[in-house]
């Protein structure tokens, strides 16, 4: 009988979420050989920072070297070309959202996953919250009722300042599409995952509020402050739309990076014709179950709910779980499924694939093509 072997593997990137990819990936027993940063100086300061062997110079080496699996996260425009060498050269990807900064990049990264035949899995991490297990599991039984209304927001406010600025912005290293991209995509895998629907034409609308920012610098995320000249901004700070599904529900989403005090505010509520439920991204230990009585909260907790959510939970009731153990369970999701396909275990449930990051590329397309249009479209 075959068993799990320890995983070798890289890390692309060393911003904040290069950092989340690296402890999750030790947690889940995996040996982080090397890392490769925006610079081989820059590489050589992370790998002596995180006391890891090899300090990559470019992609090649990490291509050449005999990592196992490789986790992307780098700016946006070199997901799709990191990863299609990388899978060319036998190496499963962990790649971080969105998977190209258009349509054609995402799904040329999935036919070469599907060719290669490599594991490819993508951080939509959010479906790994217990309660967001729980509350898939709920929507989806019979109690529930027929799914009639699906609304909710994903809010930030990190790029409220008008000195704030990130590579993000740019629409070159980032994407046309800036807040929808980057968090919009995240509302919408998790909707449709809960749902098992899919949005099937959309109306939107976005807004670009501060027309001019700082040029983009290599800080990602949380609202680095810069003095210097300012570029105009040709990526939205927001995007609502207004959707239908194709078992024709109803649904609307408000996205923004320009919230102040949301800090991660990602909140869906799912409207049954017997009961509603609702999750919140930051306060991820409850769901609020609604029906004629009114609104109960629901607590996770490990001895009830269902098989999901106890399986993804690593702390007992009242010790409270969040965002890192759910990107742990992400990537300790996606090393099992690189052992189910040597034949070791099974592959487990709901890891978002390249597939996802497709559907997801879809989605923001179709937005960008109705905010320019002012037009319902299909989503396809
Ligand atoms: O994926 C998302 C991001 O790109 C997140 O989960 C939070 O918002 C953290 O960074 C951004």
């Amino acid at each position: 009988m075959t068993s799990s072997t320890r995983k070798r593997v890289a890390v692309l990137g060393a911003g904040l979420i290069g950092e989340v990819h690296r402890r999750a990936a030790v947690l889940a027993g995996a040996e982080v050989v090397g890392v490769l940063a925006s610079t081989p100086e820059r590489s050589r300061e992370v790998a002596a920072a995180w006391g890891v062997e090899r300090a990559f110079a470019d992609i090649d080496e990490v291509a050449a070297s005999d990592v196992d699996a490789v986790h992307i996260c780098t700016p946006n425009s070199s997901h799709v070309p990191f990863a299609v060498q990388l899978m060319e050269a036998g190496k499963h990807v962990l790649c971080e959202k969105p998977l190209g900064v258009s349509l054609e990049d995402a799904q040329h990264a999935a036919e070469v996953a599907e060719r290669t035949g490599v594991v490819t899995t993508m951080p939509f991490a959010y479906r790994f919250h217990p309660m967001a297990r729980e509350l898939r599991a709920r929507v989806q039984s019979p109690g529930f009722g027929a799914v009639n209304l699906v609304h909710g927001t994903y809010l930030q406010d990190w790029l409220l300042s008008p000195r704030s600025t990130s590579w993000r912005v740019d629409p070159v290293a980032g994407g046309p599409s800036r807040a929808f991209g980057d968090i919009g995509s995240h509302w919408c895998d998790l909707v449709e995952w809960v749902t098992g629907d899919r949005i099937a034409s959309l109306v939107a609308t976005t807004s670009i509020s501060v027309k001019q920012r700082p040029a983009a610098t290599a800080a990602s995320f949380t609202g680095f402050e810069s003095d210097g000249p300012l570029v105009d901004v040709t990526t939205e700070d927001s995007a609502l739309i207004l959707f239908r599904t194709a078992a024709d529900v109803a649904g609307s989403a408000v996205i923004s990076q320009l919230s102040a005090g949301r800090k991660n505010r990602l909140w869906v509520e799912v409207d049954g014709m017997q009961q509603s439920a609702v999750f919140d991204q930051e306060l991820p230990e409850q769901l609020l179950l609604g029906d004629d009585e009114g609104y109960r909260t629901l607590v996770r907790d490990p001895n009830h709910g269902s098989s999901e959510q106890r399986r993804l939970a690593t702390l007992p009731a009242g010790h409270a779980q969040g965002y890192a153990q759910c990107f742990e369970a992400y990537v300790a999701d996606s090393y099992a499924a690189i052992d189910a396909q040597a034949g070791v275990g099974e592959r487990p449930e709901g890891l978002p694939t390249f597939a996802d990051g497709v559907r997801a590329a879809t989605i923001c397309d179709a937005m960008l093509r109705s905010a320019a249009s002012r037009a319902w479209v299909d989503v396809g």
